[in-house]
């Protein structure tokens, strides 16, 4: 497989890809506006029964190319596809004894904890390491509904920060490895080899929840994304070399956190306990990995104004 250069222009598609993630939702608030009212949200606890039912029912009639993932080079791209189990294909196994559950935390609108389950189907192993829900990642993708529709594909990769795109999305990167490092070809053109494949089953408030995407997905859509991985970035949105996965201090998968309590959460915070000592220049001094703790109280200078 050849590809374009684009890590070069990494930075410039990641400042687009977060402006027209957020295009995409202004869009579809004013949508709702325009139609004079925006209903409330159907009850977590009822649509996560709904979407479960949706979703296991779905694995268990359905299966994968699986042979075609089995067969394939390393190096070669294949295209997820689904289809039912009858006929010819009586004999295929179910997606449902290959997937493996996985819980995720989601909030409703009070603030409240729903534990929401999804389906991670590994395609192919990685040769790598694996990306946190917060970094830049370098993916082809395609995205589907359970009725097979293809909402969005990508062949060719693109950078996506895992933070801009639906929560299930993200959930699935720490279950899928990168390839090896990118060789140069004599045109100029890059080549992965033994990257990682995976995909996710996901409850719609995972997904968009009450939110319509421009008329392709519909309100309250379980969604499925099957990801290839090349390459990732860890992400340090405010630079203050705190990696922003670790700027999720209760490890709720919600980016709120903040220490200080001044309105900018820490993974956007270069001062995270305000004690005007950039976090950068407290955080781990002694290089040893561990943020320090001079005063030895349990709380990383980083964090703790005294
Ligand atoms: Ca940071
Ligand atoms: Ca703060
Ligand atoms: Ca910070
Ligand atoms: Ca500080």
């Amino acid at each position: 497989m050849y590809l374009a250069p684009q890590i070069l222009s990494m930075n410039k598609l990641t400042y687009f890809l977060g402006i027209f993630c957020f295009l995409a939702l202004i869009t579809s608030c004013e949508e709702q506006q325009q139609r004079g009212f925006i209903e409330p949200p159907r009850d977590y606890a009822d649509q996560r029964a709904t979407d479960n039912d949706s979703l296991l029912t779905f694995l268990q009639n359905r299966f994968y190319n699986y042979e075609d993932y089995q067969n394939a080079a390393s190096n070669e791209l294949v295209t997820f596809t689904l289809d039912t189990i009858q006929g010819t294909n009586a004999t295929k196994t179910p997606l449902i004894d290959q997937v493996d559950e996985i819980t995720l935390k989601v909030k409703d609108n009070d603030g409240t904890y729903h534990d929401h389950t999804a389906y991670i189907l590994p395609l192919r192993e990685g040769v790598g390491t694996a990306p946190t829900v917060a970094d830049s990642v370098f993916v082809t993708y395609r995205g589907m509904l359970l009725n097979l529709y293809t909402f969005d594909q990508r062949t060719s990769p693109i950078w996506f920060e895992a933070l801009n795109v639906v929560k299930g999305f993200g959930a699935l990167m720490p279950y899928v490895k990168k390839a090896a490092a990118p060789t140069v070809n004599m045109d100029g053109t890059y080549s992965f080899d033994g990257f990682g494949s995976a995909a996710i089953f996901m409850p719609s408030a995972l997904g968009y929840y009450n939110s319509t995407q421009s008329s392709v997905i519909p309100q309250y859509s379980p969604l499925i994304f099957a990801v290839d991985l090349y390459t990732y970035n860890t992400s340090d949105h405010d630079g203050d070399t705190v990696p922003t996965h670790l700027e999720d201090l209760d490890m709720d998968g919600y980016f709120d956190d903040d220490t200080d309590s001044d309105g900018v959460p820490n993974f956007r915070d270069v001062d995270d306990d305000n004690d005007e000592i950039l976090t950068r220049n407290e955080y781990d001094q002694d290089n040893n990995g561990t943020p320090d703790d001079s005063d030895g109280d349990g709380i990383p200078d980083y964090l703790d104004k005294d």
